[in-house]
């Protein structure tokens, strides 16, 4: 019995944080699958802005992953997944608010749609997109590398804390693609990160809930074509 519930698609970057999240503090949780719903009246009660994932806690709701991975880390025991030092926090912050702003934008939206999502659904690639995102794709690769020089192995400190469980899932998505997996080579620092990462038993467990779904067409995503494709400048 939980009275936690994920919503979400399962293959959503951003709802396997939180299901990575979940999972490292050891809180049990259901997952409810909004594909067939999305954009739909039910999903929209859930999310006004028609986005993935809602959090239900024994009838709390919650939208926004950083809202919700901090909810979910100060209500649960288990790991403290916070540095209560101030500029450690202040970094893990500066992580988060980095992933959503500067990689998931170009990685998810720009290069892992344009390369798994809209080919798995019969639609052409738009090659301008990825030209737009790899630039700056490479620019936080850079910095990743840089800042990993100075952690214990994970982005912060000795231990995960929000700011790998925000990272993990994108950069997966990266490492599928053909221009990610390039551009990863030659990243040590970032490779072993991913496999001290990978070697997690939460990250382990998460992984193999998502598998199954890997390649299979997101139906919904057919309206992102239209509705929320980067328009990029042709110079
Ligand atoms: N600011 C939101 C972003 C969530 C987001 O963009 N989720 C994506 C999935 S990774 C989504 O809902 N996509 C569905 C759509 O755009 O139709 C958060 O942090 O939770």
């Amino acid at each position: 019995m939980t009275d936690v519930t994920v919503y979400g698609f399962p293959i959503s970057t951003y709802v396997n944080v939180v299901r990575l999240v979940l999972t490292h503090k050891g809180v049990p949780f259901d997952f409810h699958d909004l594909e067939p719903e999305m954009g739909g009246p039910r999903h929209l009660e859930l999310h006004p802005f028609n986005r993935v994932p809602i959090l239900d806690h024994a009838g709390f709701r919650l939208y926004e992953t950083a809202a919700i991975a901090a909810y979910v880390d100060e209500a649960f025991t288990g790991p403290a997944l916070q540095p209560t030092n101030a500029r450690e926090r202040a970094r893990m912050n500066q992580w988060i608010s980095s992933l959503n702003s500067y990689y998931y934008p170009y990685i998810a939206f720009h290069l892992s749609h344009e390369r798994l999502i809209y080919p798995a659904l019969g639609i052409e690639p738009d090659e301008k997109v990825v030209a737009v995102a790899l630039p700056k794709i490479a620019v936080g690769l850079d910095v990743m590398e840089c800042e990993l020089a100075h952690g214990g192995g994970y982005l912060i400190i000795d231990r995960p804390t929000l700011a790998d469980f925000f990272m993990l899932p994108t950069m997966t998505s990266l490492s599928l693609t053909p221009e990610g997996q390039a551009m990863l080579t030659g990243k040590p620092r970032i490779a072993s990160w991913r496999a001290r990462m990978e070697a997690l038993p939460s990250v382990v467990q998460v992984r193999s809930m998502v598998m199954p779904h890997l390649g299979k067409p997101v139906e919904h995503a057919r309206r992102w074509a239209t509705e929320h494709r980067p328009a990029v400048r042709v110079s």
